[in-house]
């Protein structure tokens, strides 16, 4: 398999589903779509709605159905991106290579385009079309899956911890903590929403669970690592930004090496936890070492 090729295309079928399910700017309400939009299209790796479907496919599952699913991953996880770059938090005026929403639109409409933006992702997880391809049993657990980890036990008690920690010396097991919820999190229910599509057994629902955390655990030690290596016009968001807000980081405790080897273990380990899946589990595979390799 081409893996290149593979995200390329799964990326444009996201897009193009994006583009069909995302409210469009007319009415009354314009200006408050506008700002949904501007955010959700972006650009943005697709990442977390390629996992949902990466990991259906690795089942054997036929994915429409799951592309309205898919897009609500998208939805909420820009939604915490223009929530996380407000003044009140990390305080960015850069985000995938364009000025914030809140440079934009100003502080209130941003915090509405983030509440809108999760608010829609419930409308597109009860989507009639989702219905289609999942049972309401698994629909609702599938459901009720995302939002605990996107809420209080998960993306945002996660941010709430890692706001609290600033400036503070914290164990590695807090910082463990804090990105297991703030990042982990919701790639990890990105795979799991795929695997509740693809009707996974308890065993196969497991494995595909250790791959999530083990791949969510990879991409923030990477997202650390850009941080201190990357560049701006690479990242699309400020570089150093963790550094000079002296955050507590992978690199911060252990030092670049050692953090690039921990990295690796993790994708090591979810590749492992894929070893009972056959060749329809590779583009997962290849995610995994494309989450090592990335350069944005
Ligand atoms: C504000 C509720 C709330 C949560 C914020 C996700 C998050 C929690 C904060 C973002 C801060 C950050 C840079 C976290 C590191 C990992 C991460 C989520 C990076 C951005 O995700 P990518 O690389 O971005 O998938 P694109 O733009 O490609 O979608």
């Amino acid at each position: 398999m081409e893996f290149k090729k593979y995200l390329t295309e799964q990326c444009a079928v996201v897009e193009q589903s994006l583009a069909r399910y995302m409210l469009t700017e007319q009415g009354p309400l314009a200006i408050h779509i506008k700002a949904m939009r501007y955010s959700l299209f972006a650009g943005g790796k697709r990442i977390r709605p390629i996992l949902a479907l990466a990991t259906a496919e690795a089942l054997h599952a036929e994915t429409k159905h799951l592309l309205p699913v898919a897009c609500a991953l998208e939805c909420i996880h820009t939604y915490s991106l223009i929530h996380d770059d407000l003044p009140a938090m990390d305080n960015d005026d850069l985000r995938r290579g364009k000025p914030t929403s809140h440079v934009v639109f100003g502080e209130a409409e941003a915090i509405l385009a983030g509440d809108g933006l999760l608010s829609f992702a419930f409308e597109l997880l009860t989507h009639p079309d989702v219905q289609q391809g999942i049972s309401p049993v698994n629909q609702i657990r599938m459901i009720n899956l995302i939002a605990k980890a996107i809420g209080p036990e998960g993306m945002v008690g996660g941010q709430s911890l890692d706001l609290a920690a600033e400036g503070q010396t914290i164990p590695f097991e807090h910082l463990k903590l804090i990105h297991g919820c703030k990042t982990g999190a919701l790639i990890t229910a990105s795979v799991q929403a795929g695997a509740i599509f693809g009707k996974a057994t308890e065993e196969q629902f497991a494995a595909l669970t250790r791959y999530g955390m083990q791949i969510g655990l990879a991409f923030q030690i990477v997202d650390d690592l850009l941080d201190v290596e990357g560049t701006t016009k690479d990242l699309g968001k400020t570089a150093g930004a963790d550094v000079s807000r002296n955050k507590a980081t992978y690199p911060a405790f252990f030092g670049v090496a050692e953090t690039k080897v921990m990295a690796g273990e993790a994708v090591d380990a979810a590749l492992t936890a894929l070893e009972f899946f056959d060749a329809k589990a590779e583009p997962l595979r290849a995610l995994a070492r494309y989450i090592y390799e990335r350069n944005n």
